[in-house]
């Protein structure tokens, strides 16, 4: 059998340069993504001085800030966090869309690697089990995601 040329990207972020945009808006669970996103990129070697947080209102901003740290050419790879809760309108499903719409439309755009680590939930329970309980961190998925992602991008 053929053993194909495989690139894959190595987890270590000694060096880089990341930036991690976190919504303030349901912050109760934002910094619990946020926490878990810090503490996977310090485990996997990313020095204090690498890592920049911003804070934004809400997550319909995320995508304007992460496409200003993306085109300042300053940051090797960007962290998006948030966390968006289904109300009683459909001011939900317009936060929603223009945040997973903007934040893939800065990565393509600006070729930065942009961990994904905003939550859309019917409620705040989801919400509490996917910042660091019953069903895992996705700050921690984000930051994983993107650094795979950033060390791939350097091998092609
Ligand atoms: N922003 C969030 O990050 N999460 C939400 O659940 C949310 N809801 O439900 O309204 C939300 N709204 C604010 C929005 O992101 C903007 O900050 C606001 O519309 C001002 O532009």
């Amino acid at each position: 059998m053929i053993q194909p040329k495989t690139i894959e990207g190595k987890l270590n972020a000694s060096n880089l340069r990341i930036a991690v945009v976190a919504a303030r808006f349901n912050d109760f669970i934002v910094d619990r993504l946020l926490g878990g996103a810090l503490d996977y990129l310090s485990r996997h070697g990313l020095e204090a001085e690498g890592i920049t947080v911003i804070r934004v209102p809400g997550a319909f901003e995320v995508p304007l800030i992460c496409q200003k740290l993306a085109k300042s050419g300053k940051y090797d790879g960007i962290v998006a966090l948030g966390a968006v809760i289904r109300g009683a309108t459909p001011h939900f499903d317009y936060v929603c869309a223009e945040a997973a719409k903007g934040c893939a439309h800065v990565m393509l755009e600006n070729s930065v690697p942009l961990g994904f680590g905003i939550l859309t939930c019917d409620t705040i329970e989801q919400a509490i089990e996917r910042a660091g309980s019953k069903a895992g961190n996705k700050g921690v998925e984000a930051a994983a995601a993107m650094l795979e992602t950033v060390r791939v991008m350097e091998q092609i």
